[in-house]
């Protein structure tokens, strides 16, 4: 039996395949369940007891052999076959197609940056709001028009439930827990019940500013304005301020810049006034501080709020407001990041 086991042994050691198939042939010849090895498995049942414990070793060893041997085989054709004999590893890869950033992205981007510049970081807070953080601590009263003109979506028709209709949420959360100097700039997605048209949506996004320090003046806010509309539509802009009313500034004020289509001569987009509107703003109302916890005596503050559709279209002429959030490639492709 042992010539037997060292017959097999020179006739394992010398295999050779040059396919999987021939591979698996070896194996069920050698190592299957009718193979050489499991026939003197049967053979060592009638092996004297004084010769099992070399037999059977012998065996043992075998079998390990040509599994090893077999699992080489298998290995060096799967390794041969997976390189390419032809291929360059040195050619440069196919060139990958990658996505380009959404314009509102790049445009929200683009005034977080220049607010950054002056100081300014950014906050975020929630969508889903309730109403004192959007309403009452921004002093609109219980039965104020505005939460009416506001138009919100509330959740499950719970009165204390909606969904953002501005980000100043995110500045009345802010100011609870932190005291000024406070210079803030909340980017977002806001919600108004509107119906869907080319000039209107029921989301669309803000960025807000909030700078709460003592002495803090309108000259502050009108020269932030300033150096916000040059940078962002260049140096020849010039800015106006119109008095308005929110219920969150006193005095409030919305700001024009010089048409950057026709550098204020008059066009079909500023409809021959030379100016076109871009944002809201104003000093922070007193009961707006102490709602949030500021001492109105000894602080004052400012704030700004600008549609990021708005300044987008202003600068890239995009016609219809849906476009924004209907993923089309063709459209998304066509806007490129400036460098910052
Ligand atoms: C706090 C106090 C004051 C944020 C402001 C505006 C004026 C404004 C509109 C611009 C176009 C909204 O997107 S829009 O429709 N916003 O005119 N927003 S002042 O004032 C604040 C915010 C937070 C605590």
């Amino acid at each position: 039996m042992l010539d037997k086991i060292a017959g097999l042994k020179a006739e394992i050691e010398t295999l050779s395949a040059s396919t999987p198939e021939e591979v698996e042939a070896l194996r069920i010849k050698y190592l299957s369940k009718k193979g050489s090895v499991a026939s003197l498995m049967t053979d060592f049942r009638t092996v004297p007891a004084e010769q099992k414990r070399e037999i059977g070793q012998a065996i043992n060893e075998l079998k390990t052999l040509a599994t090893d041997r077999i699992n080489a085989l298998r290995e060096a054709l799967e390794t041969t076959e997976s390189v390419d004999p032809g291929l360059d590893l040195t050619r440069p890869g196919a060139p990958m197609p990658v996505g380009t950033r959404h314009p509102l992205s790049i445009v929200s981007n683009e005034i977080i940056s220049i607010f950054g510049r002056l100081g300014f970081t950014v906050a975020e807070g929630p969508e889903i709001e309730d109403d004192w953080h959007v309403f009452s601590a921004l002093n609109f009263a219980a039965d104020h028009p505005a939460r009416d003109m506001q138009d919100t979506f509330f959740i499950n028709r719970e009165p204390d439930v909606l969904l953002r209709t501005h980000t100043s949420s995110v500045q009345s959360r802010v100011m609870e827990h932190t005291q000024p100097p406070i210079r803030i700039i909340c980017p977002g997605r806001v919600y108004r019940n509107e119906a869907i048209s080319a000039r209107a949506h029921c989301f669309f996004h803000q960025v807000e500013a909030l700078y709460v320090d003592t002495d803090v003046s309108f000259a502050d806010l009108k020269q932030t304005l300033l150096y916000f509309a040059r940078e962002m539509f260049g140096p020849e802009t010039k800015i106006r301020l119109r008095p308005s009313y929110f219920p969150f500034t006193e005095p409030s004020a919305e700001m024009d810049i010089s048409c950057n289509l026709c550098g204020g001569k008059g066009c079909s987009f500023c409809k021959g006034t030379g100016w076109v509107e871009i944002l809201g703003c104003g000093m922070v109302d007193p009961n707006v501080l102490d709602s949030c916890g500021i001492d109105s005596k000894k602080y004052s503050g400012f704030a700004l709020g600008m549609g990021v559709e708005r300044i987008t279209n202003l600068k890239y002429q995009v016609k219809d407001l849906r476009m924004f959030s209907e993923n089309d490639t063709r459209f998304l492709q066509e806007f490129t990041a400036a460098a910052h």
